[in-house]
């Protein structure tokens, strides 16, 4: 059969497509605000699985892992001391393309300029503090969602 090439590799990306776990958190001003459910909803609305869940008061020691990649950026102390606040909500969600599906439920970084219709678009504002506050985390990649699962879920398996 004479396929196009395009096709053909088309296929072959389908096909190799694999589920992927992500880790969501719901930092403290979404638990202070009463936005558990209405994100998990829209979590689950999106047909993502939540596979692990818990609310929790994160140590000092897991967010400076989790947030190594900041570490000397400016808004890095006022982003693990906002991370302190209160507590958090951690999940592992997972889907087909979870990493990449969140990151685009969620928007983009700056809820100014995160869309309507999205998480951080349409209940986030800047509120002019040194560190945005915007209701969630999502891993951005493969290797970050292995890494952070593991930071906040280390007993989660297949990873
Ligand atoms: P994201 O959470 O979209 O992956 P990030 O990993 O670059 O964004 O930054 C982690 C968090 O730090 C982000 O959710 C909000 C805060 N932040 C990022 N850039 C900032 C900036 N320029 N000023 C203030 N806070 C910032
Ligand atoms: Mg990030």
């Amino acid at each position: 059969m004479n396929r196009p090439h395009s096709t053909i590799t088309l296929a072959r990306v389908v096909s190799e497509k694999t589920i992927e776990h992500t880790l969501v958190l719901i930092k403290p001003d979404g638990v202070k605000r009463q936005l558990v459910g209405e994100v998990i909803s829209r979590i689950e609305k999106k047909g993502y699985v939540i596979s692990g869940l818990k609310l929790m008061e994160p140590s000092l020691a897991i967010l400076e892992k989790h947030y190594e990649e900041h570490k000397g950026k400016h808004f890095y102390q006022p982003l693990v001391d906002f991370m302190m606040s209160g507590p958090i909500v951690a999940m592992v969600v997972t889907g087909y393309r979870v990493i990449e599906g969140f990151r685009n439920l969620a928007g983009v970084t700056d809820p100014t300029n995160a869309a309507p219709g999205t998480i951080r678009g349409d209940l986030a504002a800047d509120t002019g503090k040194a560190v945005v506050e915007n209701i969630v985390h999502g891993s951005d990649s493969s290797q970050s969602a292995a890494r952070e699962i593991s930071i906040f879920f280390p007993d989660f398996p297949n990873l």
